[in-house]
């Protein structure tokens, strides 16, 4: 065993702080459950019909796949009933969701993307659950939508659920950031990675490069410039779902891109549970994540599926975005 067998219900219990309830650390734990329940699909998809479309269109405009319809069912099935959370907000429906008035409510929102990398699910590649948790702004009533557009600075906690070649729960809480690997056998998240940190030099640039031909001219330059660094001299790798992107680049450093484009002027990714949970995992490895202007973390959302262009990665390589887009915009 290559580490210690510390599993993620004990570190979660270590972590906590002494004035703590214990709330947050029963979310995080139910989502490690949800991890088991939905990788237990994803690992055995070509066998089960959970694979293709689920005839019904999302409030994106999206064809729904069976398995984002299901993995959205497991965590709200999940959590709408534990007195733990007020409200939560999922890609896959249009508006909050509420708890139902016959369960008692919680202080906390959970803001959550069931499957990241949906044009992924029926090909075998790396796909995921992304996730944040805020506290509620009102504690007397039930969830709002005013509690659930709050800029990812308020975040208390962040994470992904990484459906790969192993699956994996990789969180912070404000302390750092910390993978856990399922062992199928076992069944338990056991630390796998402890602190994660984007190191540097970085390795990676993730950008869809069938887009670059819409992009603005000083997208151009920056990818230009990405692409002829000598030191370090970066390789382009780019996976099509956001969550593997990211987490690539996280061990091995690099930056993610999804830049505004002619037909997309707010980009293509989801700020409240896409790009501001990993913006708020990034500055806890020590990256950064931005809209090309301003910290992503420093946005408030005016609508809970507003898109929002990302750059996401090693701090150098997100501010010089920035000042390619401040070049390009001056
Ligand atoms: P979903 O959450 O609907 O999957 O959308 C987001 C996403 O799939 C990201 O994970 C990924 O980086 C991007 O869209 C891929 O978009 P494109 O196919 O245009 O490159």
């Amino acid at each position: 065993m290559k580490n210690k067998i510390i599993t993620i219900e004990r570190f979660l219990l270590e972590k906590q702080p002494v004035y703590a309830h214990g709330e947050l650390t029963s979310i995080l734990y139910d989502l490690a459950l949800a991890a088991k329940i939905i990788a237990s699909q994803t690992q055995r998809a070509g066998l089960l019909d959970i694979l293709g479309f689920a005839d019904n269109v999302n409030v994106q405009g999206e064809e729904q796949r069976k398995l984002d319809v299901y993995a959205d069912d497991v965590i709200y099935q999940l959590n709408n009933h534990t007195g733990r959370l007020c409200a939560m907000v999922s890609e896959e429906r249009e508006d909050i969701i509420p708890i139902p008035m016959d369960h008692p409510k919680g202080k906390y929102i959970l803001v959550y993307d069931p499957l990241d990398g949906s044009s992924n699910i029926d090909t075998n590649i790396s796909i995921g659950t992304i996730f944040g948790v805020y506290q509620t702004l009102n504690y007397d009533k039930r969830g709002s939508l005013e509690d659930c557009l709050q800029p990812g600075k308020n975040l208390i906690a962040a994470g992904y659920i990484l459906f790969g070649t192993s699956t994996m729960l990789v969180y912070s809480a404000g302390e750092g950031v910390h993978g856990f690997t399922l062992d199928p056998a076992w069944g338990e998240f056991i630390l796998s990675e402890e602190n994660m940190r984007f190191p540097d030099p970085p390795q990676f640039f993730s950008f869809n490069h069938a887009i670059t031909n819409r992009l603005p001219k000083y997208m151009h330059q920056y990818i230009h410039w990405l692409l002829t660094m000598e030191k370090p001299k970066l390789t382009h790798r780019y996976v099509g779902s956001m969550v593997a992107d990211f987490h690539r680049n996280m061990i091995h450093g690099g930056v993610f891109g999804y830049p505004a484009e002619a037909t997309k002027p707010d980009g293509k990714i989801r700020l409240l549970y896409e790009a501001a949970p990993l913006a708020y995992l990034a500055k806890q490895a020590g990256g950064y994540g931005s809209d090309g202007t301003q910290s992503l973390l420093e946005i408030t959302p005016t609508n809970i599926h507003q898109r929002v262009p990302v750059f996401i990665g090693n701090r150098f390589l997100v501010e010089k975005a920035e000042e390619f887009m401040a070049m390009g915009s001056s």
